[in-house]
């Protein structure tokens, strides 16, 4: 893995039901910067540490829930080797010209046989982290660092059918690695499944579901596990409704705090977690120990993080 094909999470489209109520908690509340509204009055978010234009994209629409994910990959080149051999997956890719995405380049777009549609991209405008590029220190001015003290966007986990499907979409076409499983103690059928293309844990998660196409939660990096406790004091003052307080997952191994936004999307904040290479076997986890998979601070297995999503 030297990082030259798929790069990283770079871009998600959530569905919300009130704007305001949604700026409010990802603006003013978790402290990511509002960046753009398009003619279709979408709105575009970054966390402070990121180059690129944006990552988080909001609909005021009547039902929360994904819109689509974006990963972002090396260079054009990449797009073009990759197109064929996601057609010959079986999947059918449709294409976003330069701009049809506000500062994106073209982008490839399908579905996956989880129900979810994905896209991929080489090119986006890169505004710049407030540091630049030359001698550029450490700390942003006053201001920038806010809220909860976001660093940038990691990784988001999806429920859906055809979970295996997608597991050999990620490792055979886009090279990805599978990091961890949970599966079913008596049946070995995978419940939930989480690929690397990075050295991070996982950069994409999958859950099993009944149904296609269904979000579970997107996840931002913090620095420190210190500031997964700043955030839940912050959660707790602004009365943001909290999923799981601060906890650590087993899978992962990350520090962790889910809560809701307004609309009921479930979000979450993390820090820490071991490092992935490609050589790190897949560590697998069975029901049995389901509480220490997901919580492993009190081991208790919680329905509503299994069973609530948008
Ligand atoms: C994460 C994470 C499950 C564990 C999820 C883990 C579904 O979201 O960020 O490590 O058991
Ligand atoms: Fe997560």
């Amino acid at each position: 893995m030297s990082l030259r094909g798929v790069l990283r999470l770079g871009e998600i489209a959530i569905r919300v039901l009130d704007i305001e109520k949604s700026r409010e908690h990802y603006d003013k509340r978790m402290g990511l910067k509002e960046v753009l509204v398009d003619d279709k009055g979408r709105v575009y978010f970054k966390a402070w540490d990121e180059h690129d234009h944006h990552s988080l994209v909001l609909r005021e629409t009547d039902q929360a829930g994904m819109d689509y994910f974006a990963f972002k990959v090396y260079d054009d080149q990449t797009l073009t080797n990759l197109e064929p051999k996601i057609r010959a997956f079986g999947l059918d890719v449709t294409h976003a010209a330069a701009g049809e995405y506000p500062e994106s380049g073209r982008r490839l777009i399908f579905v996956l046989p989880s129900g979810h549609t994905m896209h991929l991209y080489a090119e986006m405008e890169q505004t710049g982290n407030t540091l630049g590029t030359h001698n550029p220190g450490v700390l942003p001015d006053e201001g920038v660092i806010r809220g909860f003290r976001i660093n940038r966007m990691d990784h988001c986990l999806l429920g859906g059918v055809n979970i295996d499907d997608n597991v050999r979409l990620f490792r055979e076409v886009f090279g990805f690695d599978l990091s961890e499983k949970i599966i079913d103690a008596e049946t070995g059928i995978s419940l939930a499944v989480f690929l690397s293309c990075s050295t991070t844990p996982h950069d994409v998660a999958f859950v099993l579901q009944p149904e296609p196409n269904r979000f579970h939660h997107v996840s931002y990096l913090l620095e420190s596990e210190t500031d997964v406790i700043h955030a839940a004091d912050l959660i707790g003052k602004y009365r943001i409704s909290v999923d799981v307080g601060p906890n650590r997952h087993g899978v992962t191994r990350g520090a962790t705090i889910y809560f809701f936004d307004p609309s009921g999307n479930r979000n979450e904040v993390f820090s820490g977690g071991y490092l992935h290479y490609p050589d790190t076997p897949t560590l697998v986890w069975d029901t049995n120990e389901l509480g220490p998979a997901t919580f492993s601070q009190d081991n208790i297995v919680r329905e509503s993080f299994l069973n609530v999503l948008t």
